[in-house]
């Protein structure tokens, strides 16, 4: 009688506290999965900001502010981060609130952003900006699904302070490196694990060829806010204030000589654009952007050149049984082309 009593009372104190232990896990379900879903809304913003740097930001700015008035230099794209306009602004000027807090208003805030990714603005439906028609590309085929769930939660929840911090972040490192290789004697590796440098505004650096304005920059580099200057968006309304840099920004067509320099600019355009050349000819691209450049041209096969990180060079010849004319050449990364990394070569007869 006694042993089974006794078996009774350890199996309902088990039990008891069995139940016990399981209520206790059941109540902290919730704070469990809040951590899980937390931690993946870190994960894809994370993502989501190297993919906007990459993709993105050269229209829409570090800060999301895209051509927002008053903001130095001015790009072309829309504004992202709503967090910096003021709520009659907002309300005035928006096709989707990203800020809101009403689910449905950001379901339809998702699927307005989901949509532009897509299919960008084509050019039969080009916007009118401060500074003339302007254009988005459409990523339906170069991002996947997940990249472009991860833009759009980057635009709904993520904090534009950080992507800024980021991209100027690297953009110093990326500064910081093209400098180190432009030393004398520099060691290629050394220059690469580069891996802390002061921050520098994402815009376009001098050109890697002109031994003062690299210097000059060097000089400028401290301070961040000397930077946009270098922009040739910003050289465009200030143009003798940078004048003496004398990029000639595209329009000559050096020739001749066997052999023509180019370089690839983050403002999505070639340093040169129509250039006169004959078979054999070489031709030396530089990339004197942040973002990824190379030089392609279909009807010689392609990408003429590796993808060039910012400072690298590359050579490749102009063919020999290439017929006079003119061939299109551009720039291979997504949106590039359309952004207007173009040009054309007029190949004369040798
Ligand atoms: C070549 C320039 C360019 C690039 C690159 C670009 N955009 Fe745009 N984007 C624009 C322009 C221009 C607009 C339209 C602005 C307007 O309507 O006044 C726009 C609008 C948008 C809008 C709609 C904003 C609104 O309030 O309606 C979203 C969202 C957007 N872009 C996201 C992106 C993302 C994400 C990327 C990168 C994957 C990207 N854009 C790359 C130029 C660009
Ligand atoms: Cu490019």
């Amino acid at each position: 009688m006694g042993a089974v009593r006794k078996l009774a009372t350890v199996v309902i104190v088990g039990l008891v506290a069995l139940s016990t232990l399981l209520v206790v896990y059941l109540a902290a379900e919730p704070a469990r999965r809040d951590n899980e879903t937390t931690e993946q809304q870190a994960t894809s913003i994370e993502r989501g900001t190297s993919l906007y740097i990459t993709y993105c930001l050269q229209c829409h700015g570090p800060a999301g502010l895209g051509a927002a008035e008053d903001v130095e230099p001015r790009r072309t794209g829309g504004i992202l981060n709503q967090d910096a306009l003021m709520p009659e602004e907002a309300q005035a000027d928006l096709n989707a609130n990203f800020q809101s807090d009403d689910p449905v208003q950001q379901g339809i805030a998702e699927e307005w952003i989901r949509y532009r990714i897509l299919y960008g603005i084509p050019s039969d439906q080009m916007r009118q900006n401060f500074d003339g028609p302007v254009q988005m590309p459409a990523f339906a085929n170069d991002l996947n699904v997940e990249q472009i769930n991860d833009l759009v939660y980057l635009i709904m929840y993520g904090d534009w302070n950080y992507v800024y911090n980021t991209a100027v972040h690297e953009t110093g490192i990326a500064l910081a490196q093209q400098q180190c290789m432009a030393t004398p004697g520099a060691d290629a590796a050394a220059c690469e694990a580069i891996d802390d440098a002061p921050p520098a505004y994402p815009t376009v650096p001098p050109p890697a060829d002109a031994p003062d304005d690299a210097s000059e920059a060097e000089e400028q580099s401290g301070t961040p806010e000397a930077q946009p200057e270098q922009n040739p968006e910003a050289d465009e309304s200030a143009g003798d204030a940078s004048g003496e840099e004398g990029e000639g920004d595209g329009e000559a067509a050096p020739s001749g000589g066997g052999s023509v320099e180019i370089e690839a600019l983050d403002s999505l355009a070639f340093s040169e654009s129509e250039i006169t050349v004959k078979p054999g000819d070489t031709i030396t691209l530089t990339n004197a952007g942040f973002l990824q450049h190379d030089l392609a041209v279909d009807d010689w096969g392609g990408p003429l050149t590796p993808m060039l990180t910012n400072g690298e060079t590359a050579e490749f010849t102009i063919p020999e049984d290439a017929e006079p004319g003119e061939y299109e050449f551009y720039c291979s990364v997504p949106g590039h082309k359309e952004g207007g990394m173009v040009g054309t070569f007029t190949v004369e007869a040798p």
